[in-house]
């Protein structure tokens, strides 16, 4: 059966400017040789294949001159970012599933902001579940990198100084409260004091030890449930343990397991709350014989209602 209300649309993203290492420009060819699209469609959905995105000319940022120095290939990031916002907002409002194919994290900068903006539109609440071993919450000021596929969350959260990176557009900041960075396990130190401090939700692979993954999610998607909100998902490869999934530049031991994994997807779809997905940061020059994009592949069968064996319809909920 199709899912309610259009389509599922993906969007090839292949950005890589944003990482320090170079290949996650092959991510979104990776996932449709491993049969994303087509697996998608095997399971009932109506699926739409809109290709990859072109690579757009760098632009100027209005952005003060000590951030930008440390900012990597800024002008390029901006264009894309502005780009990829531009599609996101249209393929919400058009009313599908959109999952956007990456390519490195910064994509995210574009994808939560024209979700976000599409939804302040309609005067729905949004959510972020964040998955990924890096909170991806440093700003020009802290990174010790420059690489802006660590500063996603802090853009959609409304940090300043990024804040140009968007141009002209009407930029709808998402609630530092309604984000929820699950499975970190890699902070530099002041992108940790800024965490600290913001009320954005944080389980770490500790907690996750703690109290599993299903409490700790279940919390997460009570409170989506309860605001009616849309629930958009951002998957970095690097939330996964590296043996499950070498292909991504970032690799952080420790990393959630393969059952963890599909469980999360597994919730998230009985939620029947995520409206959008990124699926982000997969280096496919890096992958042992296409392993990772097989992993992802099948994750997001699961978020698509793929099951072991048929479950009873799951109660939602509502706090
Ligand atoms: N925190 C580090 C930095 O800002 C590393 C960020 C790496 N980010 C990703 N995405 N791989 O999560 O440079
Ligand atoms: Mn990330
Ligand atoms: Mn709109
Ligand atoms: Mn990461």
């Amino acid at each position: 059966g199709s899912r309610r209300g259009g389509p599922v649309s993906l969007l090839g993203i292949p950005l890589e400017l944003g990482a320090a290492e170079a290949g996650s420009i092959m991510g979104p060819a990776a996932l449709r040789t491993a049969g994303l699209p087509a697996l998608l469609g095997a399971m009932g959905h109506d699926v739409v294949d809109r290709g990859d995105l072109p690579h757009p000319a760098p632009v100027d940022v209005a952005m003060a001159a000590d951030d930008a120095n440390v900012c990597r290939n800024l002008g390029q990031i901006a264009a894309w970012t502005r780009m990829i916002h531009d599609h996101a907002h249209g393929m919400a409002r058009e009313g599908g599933f959109p999952i956007f194919l990456g390519g490195d994290h910064s994509l995210s900068m574009g994808t939560v902001s024209g979700i976000a903006r599409h939804c302040h539109e309609i005067g729905r609440d949004l959510f972020v579940l964040w998955l990924d071993a890096h909170a991806d919450f440093n700003t020009p000021a802290t990174t010790p990198s420059g690489n802006m596929h660590g500063m996603s969350v802090a853009f959609a959260c409304g940090d300043p100084s990024l804040r140009p990176l968007l141009g002209d557009r009407p930029f709808i900041p998402v609630k530092a409260d309604n984000v929820h960075l699950f499975g970190l396990r890699s902070i530099d130190t002041w992108e940790r004091e800024a965490v600290r401090g913001c009320g954005i939700q944080v389980s770490d692979m500790r907690d996750i030890d703690d109290h599993g993954v299903s409490t700790l999610l279940q919390r997460f998607i009570d409170q989506v449930a309860a605001a009616g909100a849309h629930l958009h998902v951002s998957l970095d490869v690097d939330f996964l343990d590296p043996s499950l999934a070498p292909g991504v530049g970032t690799t952080v031991p420790g990393g959630a397991t393969y059952r963890e994994a599909h469980l999360i997807m597994e919730m998230l779809q009985e939620s029947g709350l995520v409206g959008s997905l990124d699926i982000v940061e997969l280096n496919p020059f890096l992958d042992e014989r296409g392993k990772s994009a097989r992993l992802l592949t099948e994750l997001t069968a699961s978020l698509f209602g793929r099951t072991i064996i048929d479950r009873p319809a799951r109660q939602i909920r509502v706090a």
